[in-house]
């Protein structure tokens, strides 16, 4: 077996095909495990998800012998977690570091993937001893759904004389900004953690911002040990319940199972105004139609707006930052200290929808409305998400047919894990799986463990080869969509819908909701991998 990226998904999955006593090979293009932890080194990085969540369940004694320190991890400590993972189950010898996989092409005539792989750009030019290419019966596509950064085509931007970072490529070693003019193109997740510590070091700082989004107080702070010791007495428990949540995660404070616009104005809002106190996700949780239904979200939508106004003291930037879209259509941020930073002289918001960047110059950013004198650009501008990590690889299935051309009209998968026409391929949290709508180690321990029960029904049954069949996938599709379409998240411009990626095809491509997922997953294999042609 031959795996691509050593996240959260690699690890796990190089662990467990060890355990089925696999052959197996981890290719990571970064100088070390971690993924998206070991990339996002920007400023104030850290999971939205909380830390006694957002970390493997598959071994008893790994989560009872870890110690988180805070609600919500930052980089450093999760980056720390997925290193001691990799150790504690002695993983380093199977993962080739600072390799990337180039291409990987399907030999219809042995059955096998042949996986070519090349030094990773800008590294060491690799150990002329270690292969070129793999040959392996199964290719694992553990590639993450946001690990293609989007750096966008602005006129001018090779002139830039100062430095240019991405969020997501921060430099190792970090970056010192201390007074500099620095300017932040993007405000998604990465730019609202990013803003306020940047706030903290630059003489002035400049935000871009096309989309005004929706953000609310994480609350982060130490990890109280005896609720840490309270999970922990029943782990399997919290993880159980996690995974009959919706997005897999956030069981501990439920979903409130009624109408927003059930209940009058004053519970609503006392109800706002206790998940706002509490911070994170769960404010999402007040109702159980904020994702279903326009007025309901209005709602939630109108509470976050009116906060904006009372914690920015400029009504000019604060009606600025008031978003219009629909809230958790893209996904929700989490923040600490996000809006406070437009109450300080040196920040200074732009927005670029009313005033559009026109150029990059050689000395900064020039938009309809003048030039802004800038010594760094701080690119927060995203991911080709879920898509992206796996077209950047030139994968040729059966009859030398291109990946990129089977999905030129949007990815087409069987259960977010199987393509038609690529045998033997599986994609760990790939389109058409719930993925990022759900807390990402649980999809991914999900996916790891059916991919590897369904290597272990070939081999006891002598067979070679597994491959979604054509109508299944259709029928999967439309399955999808169908269920996007009864919710709000279509609703908006968002990466979900590769819509932030000039010329992407729109096709919503997440599953929301978890548990049923998993129910026809395991239905799916229960019934001899139904959909699925094994020979
Ligand atoms: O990326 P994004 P991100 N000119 O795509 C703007 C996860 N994550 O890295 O909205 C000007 O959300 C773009 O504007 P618009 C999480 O799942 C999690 O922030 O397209 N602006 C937007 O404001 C998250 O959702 C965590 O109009 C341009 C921003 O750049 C996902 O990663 C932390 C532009 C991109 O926002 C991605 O987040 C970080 C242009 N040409 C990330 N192009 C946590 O766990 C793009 N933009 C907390």
């Amino acid at each position: 077996m031959v795996i691509v990226g050593a996240g959260f998904a690699g690890l796990y999955q190089l662990h467990r095909a060890r355990g089925l006593g696999l052959d197996a090979q981890v290719v990571e293009a970064g100088g070390d495990v971690g993924g998206t932890w070991y990339w996002n080194r920007y400023p104030g990085a850290r999971c939205d998800v909380e830390s006694m969540e957002y970390s493997y369940s598959f071994d008893e004694a790994l989560q009872q012998e870890w110690e988180w320190t805070e609600r919500y991890a930052g980089q450093p400590e999760i980056l720390r977690y997925a290193g001691h993972v990799a150790d504690r189950f002695a993983l380093r010898d199977g993962i080739r570091f600072d390799t990337r996989v180039a291409a990987a092409t399907f030999d219809e005539d042995r059955d096998r993937w042949v996986v070519d792989v090349v030094p990773e750009p800008g590294t060491a030019d690799g150990d002329d001893a270690l292969p070129a290419s793999y040959d392996c019966q199964f290719l694992v596509m553990a590639t993450g759904c946001l690990s293609s950064a989007m750096v966008p085509a602005i006129p001018g931007a090779e002139s830039f004389t100062g430095a240019t970072f991405h969020t997501g490529r921060w430099p190792h070693e970090g970056v010192d900004l201390t007074g500099q003019r620095v300017g932040v193109i993007g405000t998604g997740s990465s730019g609202i953690q990013a803003i306020p510590l940047i706030a903290q070091e630059a003489a002035e700082l400049t935000v871009f911002q096309r989309t005004a989004a929706y953000t609310v107080p994480a609350r982060n702070g130490p990890l109280d040990p005896a609720e840490a010791a309270a999970i922990k007495a029943d782990y399997a428990a919290l993880r159980e319940a996690n995974r009959q949540m919706p997005v897999a995660f956030g069981s501990r404070i439920a979903r409130r199972d009624v109408g927003a616009l059930a209940v009058d104005e004053a519970d609503r809002q006392a109800e706002y105004d206790a998940r706002w106190e509490r911070g994170g996700f769960t404010f999402l949780g007040s109702f159980n139609d904020l994702f279903l239904d326009r007025d309901a979200n209005a709602t939630a939508a109108d509470y976050v707006r009116d906060k904006i106004r009372t914690l920015v003291h400029d009504p000019e930037v604060a009606e600025r930052l008031v978003p219009d879209q629909v809230i958790g259509c893209k996904r929700l941020c989490i923040d600490t200290g996000y809006y406070d930073t437009f109450n300080q002289p040196h920040v200074t918001l732009v927005d670029v929808t009313e005033t559009p960047i026109e150029a990059i110059t050689p000395t900064g950013i020039r938009t309809t409305a003048g030039e802004h004198p800038l010594d760094v650009i701080v690119f927060a501008t995203g991911f080709d998400a879920m898509t992206g990590a796996l077209l950047r690889i030139d994968v040729r299935g059966r009859g030398g047919v291109a990946l990129r051309d089977a999905w030129a009209a949007g990815p087409r998968t069987y259960l977010g894990l199987g393509v038609a026409g690529f045998p033997n391929l599986f994609t760990v949290t790939g389109p058409g799986s719930p993925s990022v709508l759900t807390n990402m180690i649980v999809s991914i321990e999900h996916h790891v463990e059916w991919i590897s029960a369904c290597v272990e029904h070939l081999r006891d049954r002598g067979l070679r080869t597994i491959e979604a069949d054509p109508d299944a996938q259709e029928a999967w599709v439309e399955h999808v969509n169908l269920v996007a379409s009864f919710t709000l998240f279509p609703k908006c411009n968002s990466w979900y819908l590769g819509a932030n990626v000039p010329g992407k095809t729109r096709v919503f491509m997440p599953l929301p909701g978890f548990p049923e997922y998993r129910a026809q997953c395991e239905d799916v294999a229960a019934d001899g991998y139904r959909g699925f042609a094994l020979a």
